[in-house]
């Protein structure tokens, strides 16, 4: 299960039209570059069919082994590794990034969210958002997430900070010291914290501006049959009666498209952003080309003997 806005691999990364600058990333390049030195050796070598499909089906297995090199989001309040991260276009392939608050006048800025940020492995679902000033979870703050899941149909309504969804299946509750989910078709989540279970459905960190959520698919009990849904969300961020609470969005209900293909594909953006290992994509890449070029010559030398 991935969510669709970056659910972007290897393979049909290289089908599409970069839609901006941050698209066009180190490997899709060097992957472009590859292909055409392949076509290029085909087309003037004269390699057989035979040999052309064996070179065919080397890149596509070649593709699927780079994209085992899935993007790991690490709950530690540094937000570097995020696909798109610091910034993109929302809804573009290798953007996680969900919404765009910004700073709003009558919110405290430690509790004044400003960007949003969803993605997913295998396993978990992942949160990220940072707030205008250090955020603060100071008594009686906290953050909830309430969820409209399409599979689940038991939930309740009138949930505070989130009544503009009619119904709220799961809700997720953040504080610094960690996150709890409450299953609302099992018990009545209506702001009551003794409605979380116990256990560990994820991990939080704060760091400065930044909060970075890990919350387990099973804990919300998403399973494959959620692949191609989009739940229904609103974030809220209740400041403890300072003039006014932050919500996302500030009307209506967000989205999150939930798409299919586990673990979390390999995003391109999230290679070249990957700044802790700036050396990584480049090496893989060469160790792709090498690996082609010497195939190629290899079937040249074997069919054109
Ligand atoms: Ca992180
Ligand atoms: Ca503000
Ligand atoms: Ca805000
Ligand atoms: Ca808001």
């Amino acid at each position: 299960m991935n969510l669709l806005w970056h659910n972007c691999d290897y393979r049909s990364a290289a089908l599409k039209i970069p839609q901006d600058s941050s698209d066009i990333s180190l490997v899709w390049r060097l992957h472009a570059a590859y292909s055409f030195f392949l076509w290029r050796y085909v087309m003037f070598k004269k390699l057989s069919f035979r040999a052309t499909s064996l070179i065919v089906a080397l890149v596509l297995a070649l593709g699927s082994a780079v994209t085992a090199f899935a993007t790991v989001i690490t709950v530690d309040g540094n937000p570097s590794e995020w696909p798109g991260y610091p910034s993109c276009t929302i809804g573009n392939s290798g953007c996680a990034l969900a919404a765009n608050d910004g700073d709003e006048v009558a919110v405290p800025d430690d509790n004044d969210i400003n960007t949003f940020w969803v993605t997913n492995s295998s396993s978990d679902m992942y949160f990220y958002f940072d707030t205008i000033a250090t955020t603060s979870f100071a008594s009686g703050e906290f953050v909830r997430i309430c969820l409209d899941i399409p599979s689940q149909s038991s939930g309740v309504s009138g949930i505070g900070g989130c009544t503009t969804l009619t119904e709220v299946d799961r809700l997720i509750l953040i504080l610094s010291s960690g996150v709890r989910v409450a299953d609302c078709s099992a018990v009545n989540c209506n702001d009551n914290f003794a409605v979380f279970g116990s256990g560990t459905p994820g991990s939080v960190a704060t760091n400065g501006v930044n909060t970075e959520v890990g919350v387990t698919l099973s804990s919300l009990g998403l399973t494959h049959t959620d692949d191609g849904s989009t739940l229904s969300s609103v974030i809220f961020f209740d400041n403890n009666g300072s003039p006014a609470d932050d919500n996302i969005p500030n009307s209506g209900t967000l989205g999150i498209p939930v798409g299919t293909g586990s673990p979390t594909a390999i995003t391109l953006n999230s290679m070249s952003a990957a700044s802790g290992t700036p050396y990584l994509p480049l090496a893989l890449a060469g160790a792709a080309f090498v690996l082609v070029a010497g195939a190629g010559l290899a079937l040249r030398k074997r069919y054109m003997a």
